[in-house]
């Protein structure tokens, strides 16, 4: 068996690991990498903690809206230095108006990043879920920026950690012009990060693996190792095409998107 999808963590390390993550999260305070402490951690082990998280969250009445592929870029692989994407899942808590003024006192060191987003209408199951199957089961798409926040320390970390981490998850603001995925030239599709009226990040979506499609198609591959489907009406993330950039209370941030708009937020205290 591949190594990175035995479980190495017991019953007890997981939900242990899990209350340590959820503590940083909900109090927002930088912890070390889960690695220092398990360094035999796998990915596997990553995602038992992360689906523990859900668990707890949906149990407080969070409600699940979707999911993020990360780390789908090579901008994005060698700022973090990691090289395998990963996914994360997404809840209403996490949702921010577009153009609305985001909190940073709940937020550890915040950094944002321009994505495309699909909503989807039909149910996608891997393993084999393909770019053309995930274009075929999509309703639209559209422009979002994630605001990331890795709740360890410095921003740093490896594969195993920001999994249990849920992908360093925290907010997400979609917005701009929902559009059907089949009028648009997704790959050339170019988009523009401005901080306080600065150019601060630029790239073509086909940053994401060739095609966002194709991330989105590899988060349905992932899920199915973790023995789910994606359900028709899920919001997906396909990952940040340029660099995450970071922000505090002060800064306006503007995502300009070609064909699909823009999505803008400013951060306060
Ligand atoms: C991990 C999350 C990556 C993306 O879009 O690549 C991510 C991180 O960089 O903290 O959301
Ligand atoms: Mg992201």
């Amino acid at each position: 068996m591949d190594q990175t999808l035995t479980l190495t963590l017991s019953r007890e390390d997981i939900v242990r690991l899990c209350e340590r993550v959820e503590g940083a999260q909900t109090r927002a305070y930088a912890i070390p990498k889960l690695t220092d402490e398990y360094p035999a951690m796998t990915i596997a082990d990553g995602y038992a903690v992360q689906l523990e998280l859900r668990r707890r969250f949906l149990a407080a009445g969070h409600k699940q809206v979707g999911w993020k592929a990360g780390l789908t870029s090579r901008a994005k692989m060698k700022q973090m230095g990691v090289d395998v994407p990963s996914i994360g899942f997404l809840t209403d808590r996490m949702a921010r108006p577009e153009n609305s003024a985001i909190s940073t006192h709940d937020l550890v060191h915040p950094r944002v990043e321009c994505e495309v987003a699909f909503v989807t209408r039909k149910d996608l199951q891997g393993p084999g879920c393909t770019r053309q199957d995930v274009l075929d089961a999509t309703d639209y798409v559209l422009p979002a920026v994630e605001i990331i926040d890795s709740r360890f320390s410095g921003f740093k970390f490896d594969l195993p950690s920001v999994v249990a981490d849920n992908g360093s998850s925290a907010r997400f603001v979609g917005g701009g012009r929902p559009r059907y995925v089949e009028d648009l030239d997704l790959p050339t599709l170019g988009v523009v990060m401005e901080k306080n009226g600065e150019t601060v990040a630029g790239a073509a979506a086909a940053a994401v693996l060739g095609h966002p499609a194709e991330a989105i198609a590899m988060l349905v591959n992932i899920l199915a190792e973790l023995g789910e489907g994606l359900p028709a009406g899920s919001f997906v993330m396909s990952g940040g095409i340029t660099e995450a950039v970071p922000v505090k209370a002060g800064d306006s941030v503007i995502a300009r998107f070609q064909e699909l708009g823009s999505v803008s937020m400013r951060f306060v205290e």
